[in-house]
């Protein structure tokens, strides 16, 4: 999978070159290019914002460094066109299962904003020759787009099959398969008493069915406490 992102600050993406993702790159899995919109301005003062048009607090990203980005990054007229992912907090909110469809694609194009915001005509300009997604990671106002990238491509990386060890891990996380769409169990590992605080004895019983049985009560516990709205879902969820 090839991962282009496209920001004011290339060295925010650095933590991707680490870890999980990291790795994948290193085997091949995974192609990371990032570029820096400034790079795509024709000023001396390399500007990348202006004021909005409409009155208003704030800076607005201008289009034509923009442009000029996607267009060097994806070609017109190329017959590979990636899907161009635009985070922002007016986007379409992020899940587990909309990480799944991302993972399945070839080619994802970041389009990292600050100030207020790219100008709206970069989503049409790039519609016209590419699938186009505004992404919100949730309902609270970031900076910039470059932390949503962080957490996107870390979603959507480990359900790249081959991308960690044990795909059965991914599926009995919160949200997986697994456990229905649910959030997961509490974990433990050595020692059995760390502290005076005891492991539940059913995860030491070596009773397979008893364990499964008693992380479902727990999954469905723990999310029905905290989560009330994931089991109000129409069957289960994401
Ligand atoms: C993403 C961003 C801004 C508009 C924008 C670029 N869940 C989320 N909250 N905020 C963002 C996000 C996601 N994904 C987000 C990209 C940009 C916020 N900003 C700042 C401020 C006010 N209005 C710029």
């Amino acid at each position: 999978m090839r991962l282009s992102v496209v920001t004011i600050f290339p060295e925010y993406l650095a933590p991707l070159r680490e870890s999980l993702v990291g790795q994948a790159i290193q085997r091949g899995q995974f192609e990371l290019d990032v570029y820096n919109l400034r790079e795509f301005t024709d000023d001396v003062h390399r500007s990348v914002d202006d004021t909005p048009y409409g009155g208003g607090p704030g800076m607005v990203m201008l289009p034509e460094p923009w442009g000029r980005a996607l267009d060097h990054v994806a070609p017109q007229g190329g017959q590979a066109q990636p899907r161009l992912i635009i985070p922002s907090p007016a986007g379409r909110p992020f899940t587990h299962s909309y990480a799944a469809e991302l993972a399945r694609e070839p080619w994802l194009l970041f389009a990292c904003g600050r100030y207020e915001g790219i100008d709206a005509r970069v989503a049409e300009y790039a519609a016209r020759r590419m699938r186009v997604d505004e992404i919100s990671l949730g309902d609270y106002v970031l900076a910039g787009g470059e932390v949503a990238v962080l957490v996107i491509v870390e979603a959507l990386a480990r359900l790249v099959p081959g991308v960690i060890g044990n795909q059965e891990s991914a599926a009995d996380d919160s949200f997986g398969a697994g456990t229905s769409g649910l959030l997961e169990a509490p974990s433990y590992t050595k020692p059995a008493v760390w502290r005076g605080l005891e492991t539940p004895p059913v995860l030491l019983s070596g009773h397979h069915a008893q364990i499964a049985a008693w992380r479902a009560a727990q999954s469905r516990e723990r999310t029905r406490r905290v989560r009330p709205d994931l089991l109000a879902q129409p069957g289960p969820a994401q």
